[in-house]
């Protein structure tokens, strides 16, 4: 018998500032009725799935935003989207900011069972932006102002009989991110993302955003034999425009399902995910094939070490 988990990708379009919880999570739960009448076991919803993208907007005090947090999970206004996914028996990862009880702030996923239960939980290792306003910008990317890096590193969870894991936008554009979940056998990495086509630092990426997108994913899925799923939160939120083009890409690195619109709209694919083994028991190999003790460097360097300038003998 093979394994095929139907996985449904929930891009959303904009959240505005003041749309509510409540609002919210009446769109996800269309969504997820939606993936359920298309016989979805698990679907996928973004990055900061509850609210507007709020590190777009510079705060003095860091509290300043603590409206847009979650203190718990579920939560009086998340509970109703809890309580349908058990009536459907579709388990679902969504994206919100997370604040702690001792005060810390993690963007993170969590992956929940089709019973309902938080099964796994993920923070956001990769947190990129800035931590002070820049004025010069047309808007800002103040993540690192408002979100802590997480040392957890990226745990992966057995559930819906497989072996699945999640990163959370930035995370897609690092190889590290899939190898560490590859090397513990993942066979679906979930990413929610919140990509502005704008990129102040060097606006010739701008038309590069949904090339670059699929690029990593796609290499991520192939290199590491598993199932991808990248879902956006779309469109153009509070005068930011930003990337959709969410997909679900195959092992082989195809993409078998992407998005048509920068709005509110679900695809699904069937994964199978005994299909993984092709590339994990071939060209992927990783116990036949790597080399970890040629690669030190990616466990223990953070920045770049050039080689010293070598004297070619020509005049100093
Ligand atoms: N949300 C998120 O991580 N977005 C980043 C934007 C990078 S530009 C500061 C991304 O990698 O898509």
């Amino acid at each position: 018998m093979t394994r095929t988990v139907t996985v449904g990708a929930a891009q959303l379009g904009p959240i505005a500032k003041d749309e509510s919880r409540s609002a919210v999570v009446a769109r996800l739960i269309g969504l997820l009725e939606e993936g359920a009448a298309a016989g979805c076991s698990l679907v996928v919803f973004p990055e900061l799935a509850l609210t507007t993208f709020f590190p777009r907007w510079y705060t003095e005090e860091i509290t300043g935003h603590d409206h847009y947090y979650e203190t718990e999970m579920p939560s009086p206004a998340t509970q109703p989207l809890f309580d349908r996914a058990k009536a459907l028996g579709v388990g679902f990862a969504i994206g919100y900011a997370e604040l702690t009880e001792d005060g810390h702030r993690f963007n993170t996923t969590v992956l929940v069972e089709q019973d309902g239960s938080i099964v796994g939980r993920y923070r956001k290792v990769h947190i990129p932006g800035h931590e002070n306003d820049e004025p010069w910008r047309p808007f800002q990317h103040l993540e690192r102002r408002y979100f802590e890096e997480s040392n957890e590193g990226f745990t992966v969870f057995r559930s819906f009989d497989g072996i699945v894991g999640m990163a959370t936008c930035n995370d897609r554009r690092w190889p590290e991110t899939y190898r560490e979940m590859g090397l513990q056998g993942v066979e679906m990495v979930l990413i929610g993302y919140n990509t502005p086509i704008h990129y102040a630092p060097d606006p010739g990426q701008n038309a590069l955003q949904g090339f670059h997108n699929h690029l990593c994913m796609q290499a991520g899925a192939y290199q590491n034999g598993t199932w991808v799923v990248g879902v956006a939160k779309g469109g153009t939120e509070e005068g930011v425009e930003s990337l959709a083009q969410s997909c679900i890409i195959a092992p082989s690195g195809q993409i078998v399902a992407q998005t048509v619109t920068t709005g509110d709209e679900l695809i699904v694919a069937k994964a199978d995910l005994d299909w993984c083994a092709k590339y994990k028991d071939t060209l992927f190999n990783f116990a036949t094939y790597r080399r970890p003790e040629l690669y030190q460097r990616i466990g223990s360097q953070k920045g770049v070490i050039e080689p010293p300038k070598v004297n070619n003998g020509g005049p100093s």
